[in-house]
């Protein structure tokens, strides 16, 4: 395997020239644990390493950090030693979300990515609102979005085609595919995005069939995601770590343990992208500081009264400019709090890794 099969490329060359003569070698994060991480390097060869000091202490905040699918500068040492993370490249692209709970800090659930999957289905998952959340992240990391509504096998296919017309409707550049991982229908949509050196992630609910996308797509030789485990009796496999894991075919893919929660990590600018046509409308109500709830004059209120603009679309502009409102609010007290902390760094790094852990837990659904 040569490092253009991990997604090498000339943009990751140059910025990896500034390591040149420090005999560094360059590896791809592929596993995350709470203390280490794993890399692939060129010729096939997977190595444990951990953060260097500069590289931690350069970091501002959890963003900067390392994450899965990220490009490092690796010091291999004396051998049996682990290796040690001297650099970071800088990301072509990042997919993140806010971390869950009151912090407004960011969390980088994969870096470098040129296609981000959500995996949901037409059923209990199905859920417009949410995915339009997920495409709106997706358009601001710079990655193509590709919405796959899996279990189709469990569904009527009119139901299906519904729910797939529902949510094209969402956006124009996002691509809606019915699958079945269970039953490998559909799946050579995501075959044909599989091309040497391109990383695509899976993301979505818990237990909506990411994992078991991954395994069929390998071929059903990699983890068990069956319904319950023989040996122990205990419930489905669910995903505990992100992993990024090589195709023999050709291809990187990233799968994620299952998200309770997509907050938004996103601006206004975005969000005024997103809702082109709705703002648009704005423009035409009576008072310039129309609140679109029920205003005298309100050109919105018209649009969905007379059919013109869909009620939820509607609903969702409104709610997610107070989620805007709030994060900002966040982002400026955090902006205080780190302005305080600053003379006590230690103490904020400790609380930084605090958090982080914290934040695994909740994925692996311990709290
Ligand atoms: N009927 C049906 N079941 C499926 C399909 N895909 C996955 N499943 C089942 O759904 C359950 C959960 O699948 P996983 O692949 O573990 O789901 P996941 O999205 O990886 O879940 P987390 O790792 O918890 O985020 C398993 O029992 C799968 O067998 C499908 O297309 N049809
Ligand atoms: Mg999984
Ligand atoms: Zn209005």
């Amino acid at each position: 395997m040569t490092l253009e099969d991990l997604g090498w490329n000339k943009f990751f060359a140059g910025e990896f020239a500034s390591y040149d003569g420090q005999g560094l070698v360059a590896g791809r994060l592929i596993r995350e644990t709470k203390i280490n991480f794993s890399a692939l390097l060129e010729g096939d060869e997977e190595i444990d390493c951990v953060l260097g000091g500069k590289v931690w202490h350069e970091a501002e905040t959890d963003a900067d950090l390392p994450a899965v699918g990220d490009w490092v500068a690796l010091d291999r040492g004396a051998e049996g030693d682990e290796a040690i993370i001297r650099g970071r490249l800088p990301r072509s692209s990042r997919f993140s979300r806010k971390v869950p709970g009151k912090s407004a800090q960011e969390q980088v659930i994969a870096a470098n990515v040129d296609i981000v999957v959500v995996v949901t289905d037409p059923g209990p998952d199905h859920s417009p609102r949410r995915i339009e959340r997920y495409l709106m992240l997706i358009e601001r990391c710079g990655a193509k979005p590709v919405v796959l509504l899996n279990k189709a096998d469990l569904f009527a296919e009119e139901h299906c085609a519904a729910a797939a017309r529902e949510l094209r409707e969402l956006s124009e550049m996002a691509e809606i595919h019915v699958t079945s991982a269970l039953e490998s229908q559909g799946l050579e949509v995501l075959r044909g995005y599989l091309r040497p050196g391109v990383t695509i992630t899976l993301v979505g609910s818990s237990g909506v069939g990411k994992s078991t996308l991954v395994n069929q797509l390998l071929g059903g030789e990699w983890q068990e995601t069956s319904e319950v485990n023989e040996v122990t009796g205990r419930g489905r496999h669910t995903t505990s770590h992100r992993e990024l894991i090589v195709l023999p075919e050709g291809g990187l893919l990233i799968d994620n343990p299952g998200v309770r929660e997509i907050q938004m990590w996103t601006d206004e600018e975005t969000l005024r992208e997103s809702f082109a046509d709705v703002e648009a409308l704005t423009a035409r109500c009576r008072f310039s500081d129309c609140k679109h709830q029920q205003d005298a004059g309100c050109a919105i209120e018209a649009a969905v009264e007379e059919g013109r603009l869909d009620p939820e679309r509607y609903e969702s502009y409104l709610q997610l400019e107070e989620e805007i409102e709030e994060l900002n609010r966040r982002r400026r007290k955090r902006r205080m709090a780190t302005e305080r902390w600053a003379k006590r760094n230690s103490r904020v790094k400790a609380r930084n890794l605090a958090d982080r852990i914290e934040l695994e837990k909740e994925e692996r659904g311990e709290t």
